[in-house]
């Protein structure tokens, strides 16, 4: 890793020397890579190893692209922006109708066989797709115009994972997921919206090691989707302690006391939410933390398809059926019981993707004189 090096990260992403060495730590822990990983992830970024994106929006609300640009903090828009060369992206192109369209063919052809696509919101296929056209052509003709030549597809949302909230009952456009109409690998990185930083770490993991991280049986990547909200959760001493909210607004709720008993989906949905929030806006930001019961929206057949109201299956605790209200202070992290599960790896990574996602872009200017100078 030369000056030089770090002197054209500084340009590019902004970032010191210190700082871009965290965020690579950070991703590294994030993936439960070995330290080791480090040095590959900073080298592979420096290379400029920029992999080409073809970025298609159907039946959305474009709540995804939106989650990555409205950061607190300009860094995880940039990062993703500069770590790939997006070709064709039909919110922020500049362009318009047919000379997009050309942009997006003329990518292809030239980088095919190594583009990836990403791929956001669910894919309208009944009547032959017909309510869902850009340019003449149906959303599931362009799926696979655009999925036959590239090296990565990519279902970014609970909408291009499995059909999400566009494919709610009676779902009358037939709208389905990308992996229902394209039989080969595609990782999903659901939520509604899904988080930046897990679709930020496939992409660093892809242009590192030249593949795709680990997926779990719904083709959603390890690192980010192996531990339920529930373990993790900041609520978690009130639900091991039997103090759940009633109702919203009642003093339970008011006091940060458990959400189980309005719905919350967290004891049988798995994403690493509580662990690495959304926005970089510090703590508390992620549904829970505002007061919302997790809906479940990283699941697929719990988020936009369980009852709001109904409880949730717990899959390792059954809580007694009645409690004693007692009054104590709102819990700020996990039980030590919960943290003693996700020790090892896990924990780091828990750890390190927290610190990084709220001090990423804080006091890390280049022209910062505290920085920049290891
Ligand atoms: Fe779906 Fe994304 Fe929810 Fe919205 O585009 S996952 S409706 S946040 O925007 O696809
Ligand atoms: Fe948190 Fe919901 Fe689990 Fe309660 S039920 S601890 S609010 S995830
Ligand atoms: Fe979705 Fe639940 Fe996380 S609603 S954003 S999986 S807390």
């Amino acid at each position: 890793m030369s000056d030089d090096g770090f002197a054209s990260i500084e340009a590019r992403l902004g970032l010191s020397r210190r700082t871009f060495l965290q965020f690579c730590a950070g991703m590294a822990a994030t993936m439960g890579l070995p330290k080791s990983a480090e040095a590959a992830i900073a080298n592979a970024i420096m290379a400029k190893r920029r992999p080409p994106v073809i970025w298609l929006h159907f039946a959305e609300c474009t709540g995804c692209t939106e989650s990555l640009l409205v950061s607190e903090h300009p860094t995880i828009d940039k990062l993703i922006l500069e770590i790939i060369s997006l070709d064709y992206h039909e919110t922020l192109f500049a362009g318009a109708g047919h000379q997009a369209d050309a942009a997006r063919k003329a990518s292809m052809e030239a980088n095919k066989g190594k583009y990836v696509l990403v791929v956001e919101g669910a894919i309208p296929a009944k009547d032959n797709g017909i309510y869902c056209k850009v340019g003449g052509k149906t959303a599931v003709e362009i799926l696979h115009e655009c999925a036959k030549d590239a090296a990565a597809v990519i279902a970014l949302g609970s909408c291009a994972s499995w059909g999400g909230m566009p494919a709610t009952g009676p779902n009358p456009t037939g709208c389905v997921g990308v992996s229902d109409l394209w039989h080969q690998l595609v990782v999903n990185i659901p939520g509604c919206p899904p988080n930046p930083y897990n679709f930020l770490s496939t992409v660093v993991h892809y242009i590192t090691y030249g593949n795709l991280p680990a997926l779990d049986k719904e083709g959603r990547p390890k690192f980010a989707y192996s531990r339920l909200v529930h373990e993790n959760c900041e609520r978690r001493p009130h639900f091991d302690a039997g103090r759940f909210a009633q109702e919203f607004g009642d003093s339970g709720h008011r006091s940060g006391w458990c959400l189980y008993k309005l719905g919350c989906k967290g004891p049988e949905t798995y994403a690493n939410c509580p662990s690495i929030l959304f926005g970089d806006a510090g703590s508390g930001s992620w549904p829970v933390g505002t007061g919302h019961p997790c809906i479940g929206c990283t699941q697929k057949g719990i988020g936009f398809e369980k009852p709001i109201h109904a409880l949730a299956n717990i899959q390792f605790v059954t809580p007694p059926a009645s409690y004693p209200r007692i009054v104590e202070q709102q819990g700020n992290g996990v039980t030590i019981a919960s943290a003693a599960v996700v020790a090892g790896v896990a924990g780091l990574a828990i750890g390190a993707s927290a610190a990084m996602a709220s001090n990423l872009g804080k006091g890390s200017k280049p022209e910062d004189p505290a920085d920049g100078e290891e």
